[in-house]
């Protein structure tokens, strides 16, 4: 096949090694001087095209799809300001670990500096937030040139995974034509050889960067400290991305098994839902012994400062999302042993003992082999795990009692909505929940499960920007349920991602939780300064949402809270997209979430009392 000119030649080198090496989907927005780019990719049979009018959003969807599949996808835009608003998506996958590949357009590099048109410095663009950036040399039909491209694309590719998996940039310069215009003599002939592989079957470099396996003696001196501890406890924050695939839960429910200890599981753990969690919590209170474990905890949030201590804790996963839980750990003088895959420091509480750079899964396969089956241990403290179980089910007794309907229709919360929509979410179901109150409620109320749940958010950077086209690009990777929970701010600064609904083809039930403005400020102290406190902070803003349906493809509806279970069940049986809008008195729900959590710290301490 003969190649028109050396643009061209490298849009088609570029993406054939990345689909070669894997490479699956990309997100594009419009733009000339990545004319070589698009035109490849569009052309590739292998590699799915999702287009986008808005970089910002089309990198947050990117970013949505990654961290849902565990695999890189791909960005591209034109120069200038396009690049830009990739940013802060791109800070999110770096913190987050989420695999993105940003190519970015540019002119030649004679033409920067120079007052070009459309020409911004875009060479380490992303600061430190990238793994890896390079600028491509300048297209040209040469065999050295090719190669080099070939290896940095497998690179590039390489980059975005291994132990710390996160964003990698490409610059990439190009000189006009930048269509497949027919240039002669531009590309002879011969480089048909190049463009069909380099000669080599697959990949033109293959990267291996296997787990970390922990040595024998980092594995036995953390079983020791295991098996010696009085008050164990497994503590899982918020997965990797990549992570995920590898942990099996049932494992990590086996080693709690053994050990006696708690699972103490932040909803994006990946391990506070799934069939491991055994039996659903109606068996449970009837008393019957369940057919599988019992050690994963949920709604420690709101009891476990009113329990002792542990004294050895085993942490992975990054920092769990409850700040009483974060708070009782650092306050417990315990061994604590982090593992992180990439032997990054994640505990901003500064109480780990010891950090164990390792996989989390060859930890827990480790442990496994390393600790007796059931009936070597020893007696545990009392009863610690017993413990954990009363206050669990004080815990969802009393949260049962307040979403009652009764009970809602008196004095509604937002919480509730949260409870709701991932108790009956379908079996199996992708929920992404938004930064600011609905994580912190999905915290504190969603219960255990043994359904097959995926439970994502932007916690990385904890931004309140690409909240909609995330879940939707997460959307974009499975064929399950779609269910977003966001609050109003957020979904107003992302309202450009609805557009990717009818482009992107997904479907979503999406719960707006209507406070207008930010309620999550009334937890702060700044409540009390008026002003600025409603203007600055809270910022009611009385926007109308129903608009939007004659924008996007979607259908509005108002909701109230005690209908809202009906309506939810309606909306996941209907095709399509629905935004099913619940309006909430933030400061009023505050209240209610104080109450709550009394109510369950009472109890949990009048049992304490009972049994000392
Ligand atoms: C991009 C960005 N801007 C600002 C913030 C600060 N911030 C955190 S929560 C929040 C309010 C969010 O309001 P909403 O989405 O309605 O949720 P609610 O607090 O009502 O639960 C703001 C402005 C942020 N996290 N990210
Ligand atoms: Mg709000």
């Amino acid at each position: 096949m003969s190649v028109p000119n050396r643009a061209t030649l490298w849009g088609r080198v570029l993406v054939d090694e990345l689909a070669k090496g894997g490479l699956e989907a990309v997100c594009i927005a419009p733009g000339s001087r990545s004319t070589p780019l698009t035109v490849a990719f569009a052309a590739h049979e292998r590699i799915d095209v999702y287009s986008h009018l808005d970089e910002r959003s089309a990198a947050f969807f990117a970013l949505g799809r990654a961290r849902r599949t565990g695999e890189p996808t791909a960005l591209v835009c034109t120069s200038g300001t396009a690049a830009a608003n990739f940013h802060p998506a791109v800070m999110e996958a770096d913190r987050a670990r989420v695999p993105l590949l940003v190519l970015t357009a540019d002119r030649p590099p004679e033409l920067r500096d120079s007052g070009a048109n459309q020409t911004v410095d875009q060479v380490g663009l992303y600061g430190d937030a990238v793994r890896w950036d390079a600028e491509l040399p300048e297209p040209e039909a040469d065999e050295r040139k090719v190669r080099s491209l070939r290896t940095t694309a497998a690179r590039a590719l390489a980059e975005t995974g291994g132990v710390s998996p996160g964003p990698v940039h490409l610059n990439c310069p190009f000189r006009k034509p930048l269509e497949p215009i027919e240039v002669p003599g531009d590309v002879p002939e011969s480089f048909a050889d190049t463009l069909a592989g380099g000669g080599r079957d697959g990949p033109f470099v293959t990267a291996a960067d296997g787990p970390r396996v922990p040595d024998d003696a980092d594995r036995d001196r953390l079983a020791a400290a295991l098996a010696d501890a009085d008050r164990p406890l497994l503590v899982a924050g918020p997965a990797d991305p990549t992570a995920l695939p590898a942990l099996e839960p049932a494992a990590v429910a086996e080693l709690a098994e053994r050990l006696d200890a708690p699972i103490l599981a932040d909803p994006l753990s990946g391990l506070r839902f799934g069939p491991h969690v055994g039996r659903e919590s109606a068996d449970r209170e009837s008393g019957a012994k369940p057919a599988e474990t019992r050690t994963v905890y949920g709604g420690y949030d709101a009891y476990v400062g009113e329990l002792p201590p542990p004294d050895v804790v085993l942490r992975i996963g990054a920092s769990p999302t409850s700040k009483p839980l974060r708070h009782w750990l650092r306050d417990a003088d315990a061994r604590q042993f982090l593992v992180d895959p990439a032997g990054e420091w994640r505990e901003a509480t500064f109480t780990a003992t010891d950090l164990l750079a390792a996989d989390p899964a060859a930890v827990v396969d480790g442990l496994l082999e390393a600790l007796p089956d059931g009936d070597g241990r020893p007696e545990l403290d009392g009863d610690w795990r017993e413990r954990f179980e009363a206050a669990e089910r004080r815990h969802w007794a009393v949260r049962d009692e307040a979403l009652a309907t009764d009970a809602l229709a008196d004095d509604p919360f937002e919480g509730a909505i949260l409870a709701e929509a991932v108790a009956n979410a379908p079996d199996p179901t992708t929920v992404f929940v938004s930064n600011s109150m609905p994580i912190r409620d999905a915290d504190r109320f969603a219960r255990p499960r043994a359904a097959e749940l995926t439970v994502l958010a932007n916690r990385g950077a904890s931004g309140i920007d690409g909240i909609t086209s995330t879940a939707l690009g997460a959307g974009s990777a499975t064929d399950e349920p779609l269910v977003l929970v966001t609050g109003d701010l957020a979904f107003y600064h992302d309202s450009n991602g609805l557009l990717a609904l009818e482009r992107c083809g997904v479907d979503a039930t999406i719960v707006l939780l209507d406070n207008d403005g930010g309620g999550i400020f009334h937890e702060l102290p700044i409540e009390e300064f008026e002003p600025p406190f409603t203007d600055q902070f809270k910022t009611p803003h009385g926007l109308d949402f129903s608009a939007l349906e004659d924008v996007y493809d979607l259908a509005f509806e108002r909701v109230a809270p005690a209908d809202f279970s009906a309506a939810y069940r309606r909306s996941l049986e209907t095709p399509g997209t629905q935004v099913l809008s619940v309006a909430f008195d933030s400061e009023a729900s505050h209240r209610r979430r104080d109450a709550l959590a009394e109510r369950v710290t009472e109890a949990v301490a009048a049992d304490r009392e009972d049994g000392a």
